[in-house]
């Protein structure tokens, strides 16, 4: 991902030195080598290396030999610790960039059958993504469409009357129509638009916004703020909120880029941070190549101590990797991890299933989705 030349642009930093659990090398880095005092530079794997507490102990990897999976790990989690585990589901935001678009066409909705199918595997958490300008057309102040805010309220009841939570996610980046929302009290209006519709179910969750990225920090915070105070402010008091960060919201980028964010304050004292981990080499997730089998672990260990030393709680709500075993040690390494650390992590979602994924190399779409074939069995063992 880009996050860290963005890092360094927004802080203005004088370069030179990577943060705490920032990356410092690997395959093809080409971002800081040297590490902020009190951390070195130790190599994961050829394709990543990581700003640890401590002096340097180097090491040096022979790529000849270089190994995939760490022995140490459990089998499975299944300590039934997460309060939450579950699936991004993924359609109604599809057709970006076409608005409103056509149902069916450019966009679509979960299918009920697919998420009964995932309830009875035991998750208990569904993020329904959807989009801003479907479901506020044309000024951020503007009223709820009708149609698309009732089939969106269909699946939302759905999970919900199964015991399940959902999250409202708006899959919008920090963007309306393509821009930057610099607009705090619109966007603050959005959320009361949105909070009003759903603030009597109290298994809705709201996710202030997909991914911010590119995005001023400080506007990030204000965003984040305008839409906590607007939530609670139209009497939805009794939900969880979501607060996603910039830098797409990503664990590894975390305590470079969002430490601002806790910051934030909620009167009714749910908020939960929200961030994303992908295992590949750039962190998008759009590869199912994963750089190592210990990656996953790895990658939130800083975010995980500043949750821990910001007293706050949080969420990995994204996060995949592909049908294969080096992978698959990642995404358990990596859930080993935030279950051990149950107290500052609530759980984990994987991306994605929607009934529009195909072949996707990620999909959970039940029966036969690339990641639900691969992983259904591995994920459900860390259902709550
Ligand atoms: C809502 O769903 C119905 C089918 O249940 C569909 O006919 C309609 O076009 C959808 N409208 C929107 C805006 O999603
Ligand atoms: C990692 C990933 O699959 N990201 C996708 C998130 O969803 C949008 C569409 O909603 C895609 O464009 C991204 O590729």
């Amino acid at each position: 991902m880009r996050s860290f030349v963005l890092n360094s642009m927004l802080a203005g930093l004088a370069a030179a030195a990577a943060g705490p659990y920032a990356q410092c090398g690997g395959s093809g880095w080409t971002g800081d080598t040297a590490c902020v005092s009190g951390y070195s530079c130790a190599v994961s794997s050829e394709w990543y290396s990581q700003c640890l507490p401590g002096t340097a102990a180097s090491t040096t990897l022979a790529t000849s030999t270089r190994t995939t999976a760490p022995t140490s790990t459990p089998t499975t989690g299944a300590a039934g610790k997460f309060k939450w585990l579950g699936i991004n589901l993924s359609v109604a935001e599809f057709g970006q960039g076409t608005y409103p678009g056509t149902w069916g066409k450019e966009f679509y909705f979960p299918d009920n059958a697919a998420i009964s199918t995932l309830l009875e595997q035991g998750y208990n958490l569904f993020r329904v993504a959807f989009s801003m300008e479907r479901l506020v057309p044309d000024e951020l102040t503007t009223t709820a469409a009708s149609d698309y805010l009732k089939n969106l309220t269909a699946t939302v009841d759905y999970i919900t009357s199964n015991g399940a939570y959902a999250i409202l996610d708006p899959h919008n980046f920090g963007r309306y129509y393509g821009n930057v929302i610099t607009d705090v009290d619109g966007f603050s209006s959005f959320w009361t638009t949105v909070a009003t519709a759903f603030k009597a179910n109290e298994k809705v969750i709201f996710d202030t916004n997909n991914e911010y990225h590119d995005m001023d920090q400080a506007l990030v915070l204000n965003l984040n703020q305008a839409a906590i105070d607007a939530i609670r402010g139209a009497g939805a008091t009794s939900q969880y909120i979501f607060a996603e960060g910039n830098s797409w919201s990503g664990a590894h980028a975390w305590v470079a880029t969002n430490d601002n964010l806790a910051g934030l304050t909620d009167s009714a004292d749910k908020l939960v941070y929200e961030m994303h981990q992908y295992l590949d080499s750039d962190n998008s997730g759009t590869s199912d190549v994963c750089v190592s089998g210990t990656i996953g672990a790895e990658r939130v260990a800083g975010a995980t101590a500043w949750l821990r030393e910001n007293n706050k709680i949080g969420i990995l709500g994204e996060f995949a990797g592909g049908a294969n075993s080096q992978c698959e040690s990642a995404v358990k390494g990596l859930l080993d991890h935030l279950q051990e650390n149950s107290d500052v992590w609530q759980g984990a979602l994987w991306w994605a299933a929607g009934p529009w994924w195909a072949d996707y190399i990620f999909s959970f779409e039940p029966p036969s989705g690339t990641g639900y074939s691969y992983y259904n069995s591995i994920l459900k063992s860390y259902a709550p």
